[in-house]
């Protein structure tokens, strides 16, 4: 077993570390967030794949803990001199449209400071072609005076993490491992092979990283098509739930992609804007299917608000003033992360038409847009809002009983019945 420092202990880092640990590596981890630190130490996870028994049973046996890498001090690291590998897990998102690659590029000089002749460097991070063997390479060669390929091995394995899925974990979905010499790769591999169950080699971390990449932004386009679809079929009156049913009987070459009221995450809204800036700065054109998607897919938020305001001028009510009750801000089902959420531009276009808007959210502890109201007290209050909308369906929603509570819903999930006061977005 190795020695494995992960530097990011975020949704990708930590189930990575636990990982490691729990099938007998030694495992070092390090982020610049003290309270992750802190919870991490007190045997907390805030991570909802990795559980607090998980995390409290590798910490006792002794094979992890967390360690705040603000400003790595190797005299207060002396385990992560002796890393065998190093996985970099940083946030990678996008800062007035540009890729920002300053976590991991901090992260590369933090680890080129005590890199050892012989040991191995992987980023998961998702960025574009030609990150790991330029600006990474370059950070860790600076720091350290070692060339990757002779004296460090240097590679990249996209991240695959699907936040909330119990179907697909870490360990059995299939990783894309890739380095910069072929016995590079052998040992990346070897080390992936120990934690997850299928490894699926690629000749070069281009090729890895645009992998990634593309997975995003097919999601990304398929996902503004449904969304293209279904504002297409409101207005010819045409059920576009039940024309996706039927289009999914083909039972072949369809995959299920659903109308919403936008894309959250930061993944699928941000991935695919890292293959269009690339294919501009480097090729001086667009990828076009890139920013289509992301045009259509930040359209979705406004028009939920302008379907609102409809349905209550129906019953003659102004949204102007009107108290609105949104169920559900994250930016997916059962998680509490709230990140690039269309809940809240959804929220703020509201408010833009004066709505007096109220989230409930059993899931997210951190709102501070609007007052929320505990999920206790939904069925209690319901009928105070002449209009509630399901924004994102988390598990612990009563639908059926929200259905014959509320006055009158905006269902932009397709979760309940469409009836009178039921209306799909
Ligand atoms: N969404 C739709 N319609 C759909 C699917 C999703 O509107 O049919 C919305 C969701 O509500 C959410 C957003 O898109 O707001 C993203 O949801 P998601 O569950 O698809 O995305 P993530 O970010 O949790 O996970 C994605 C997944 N990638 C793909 O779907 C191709 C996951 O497998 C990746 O590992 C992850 O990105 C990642 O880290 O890249």
């Amino acid at each position: 077993m190795s020695t494995v420092a992960v530097v990011g202990l975020g949704y990708v880092g930590l189930p990575l570390a636990v990982r490691a640990a729990e099938v007998g590596h030694q495992v070092i981890g390090l982020d610049l967030d003290d309270n992750k630190i802190a919870a991490l130490q007190s045997g907390v996870s805030y991570v909802e794949d990795v559980s607090d028994d998980q995390l409290r049973l590798i910490t006792d046996s002794g094979r992890f803990h967390g360690e705040l890498g603000a400003s790595l001090q190797p005299d207060t690291h002396r385990e992560l001199l002796e890393f065998d590998i190093a996985i970099i897990a940083v946030p990678t998102p996008l800062r007035e449209g540009q890729p920002d690659l300053s976590y991991v590029l901090a992260a590369g000089r933090m680890l080129g400071q005590v890199l050892r002749p012989g040991a191995a460097v992987v980023l998961e991070s998702t960025t574009y072609p030609g990150t790991t063997e330029g600006l990474l390479r370059d950070v860790l060669e600076q720091e350290s005076g070692l060339v990757a390929g002779e004296d460090f091995i240097l590679g990249f394995s996209p991240e695959r993490i699907d936040p909330g899925s119990t179907a697909h974990t870490l360990q059995n979905t299939p990783k894309i491992v890739s380095a910069t010499t072929p016995q590079g790769l052998t040992v990346i591999r070897a080390f992936y092979d120990t934690i997850v169950d299928t490894t699926v080699p690629v000749s070069s971390p281009k090729v890895a990283e645009l992998t990634k990449l593309f997975e995003n932004t097919q999601a990304n386009v398929l996902i503004a098509l449904a969304n293209e679809m279904a504002t297409f079929c409101h207005d010819m009156d045409i059920d576009v739930w039940e024309m996706l049913g039927a289009s999914m009987t083909k039972g072949h070459s369809m995959s299920y992609w659903t109308p919403g009221p936008g894309v959250g995450g930061h993944c699928l809204p941000i991935d695919p804007m890292y293959l269009d800036w690339l294919s501009r700065t480097s090729l001086g054109r667009p990828f076009r299917f890139a920013e289509l998607a992301d045009q259509v897919n930040r359209e979705r938020p406004t028009l939920v608000a302008q379907r609102a305001a409809e349905l209550l001028d129906r019953r003659g009510i102004d949204i102007a003033g009107a108290k609105v009750l949104v169920l559900g801000v994250a930016y997916k089902p059962n998680v509490g992360d709230v990140r690039e959420s269309p809940a809240l531009d959804v929220v703020r276009a509201l408010g833009k038409l004066g709505a007096d808007v109220t989230v409930v959210d059993p899931y997210v502890l951190d709102w501070l847009e609007t007052p929320m109201l505990p999920i206790e007290e939904l069925a209690h209050h319901i009928a105070d809002f002449p209009l509630s909308i399901v924004v994102t369906h988390h598990r612990d929603f009563d639908f059926a009983k929200i259905a014959d509570l509320a006055p009158l819903v905006l269902d932009c999930r397709n979760v309940m019945t469409p009836a009178d006061k039921v209306v799909a977005l």
